[in-house]
């Protein structure tokens, strides 16, 4: 296959994950930035599958290159599946604002009732229109307070239990082994053989 992909992704974190995850498996990640294109796509879906697919269409359209999209997200049991699609638009500001917003909403909620996932949703769109995609979810609980300083967006509170850790007291290794996104990617790469 063609190992030249361009990152369908305006987040460099999730960009920083998919080089991480997929260099050492010979995939060569290109990024929007690289190639001085500025796109935003209208995430209009109502599933992650829909919006990563909506991503992945529009960015391979602008480049002409086989394009990578992942639409990932939150999902609290307790606030019935939120933030879910809306986890980067939970609410305006930073992601510390979206992290202390989702605390709140948590307060009474107590620790038997505190499960959560991330799920992410993987398109990877060729040129010739084949597409692959793969679903990869990873379980844990929303902590009382933030801890760690890795990663982004509402890692310092997604604690998992076999680490005894957040996502954001991991290293990037020790969490793309068992994050949504490392497990999505490991299901296409399955696919890919
Ligand atoms: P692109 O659409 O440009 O890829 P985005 O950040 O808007 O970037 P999404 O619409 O898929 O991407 O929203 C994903 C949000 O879910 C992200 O902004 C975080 O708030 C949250 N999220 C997803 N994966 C995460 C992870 O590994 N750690 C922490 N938060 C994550």
């Amino acid at each position: 296959m063609d190992c030249k992909i361009v990152a369908a992704t305006n987040n460099k974190n999730k960009l920083r994950e998919f080089k991480e995850i997929l260099s050492p498996l010979g995939y060569q990640i290109v990024s929007l930035k690289d190639l001085g294109i500025e796109i935003e796509v209208e995430e209009t879906g109502k599933t992650f599958e829909e919006n990563s697919m909506l991503k992945a269409k529009a960015i391979l359209e602008a480049t002409g290159m086989a394009s990578l999209a992942d639409d990932s997200g939150l999902e609290v049991d307790a606030l019935g599946g939120e933030p879910g699609i809306y986890s980067a638009r939970y609410c305006e500001g930073s992601d510390a604002d979206r992290v202390a917003f989702l605390l709140d909403k948590m307060k009474d909620v107590p620790d038997g009732k505190r499960s959560a996932r991330f799920v992410s949703a993987i398109t990877l769109m060729f040129t010739d229109g084949d597409i692959v995609t793969a679903r990869g979810t990873c379980e844990g609980k929303i902590a009382h307070e933030p801890a760690g300083k890795n990663g982004f967006g509402y890692d310092p509170i997604f604690f998992v239990e076999s680490y005894g850790k957040t996502f954001a007291e991991l290293s990037p290794e020790q969490k793309n082994m068992i994050s949504h996104r490392g497990n999505a990617l490991s299901e296409l790469q399955r696919q890919l053989i």
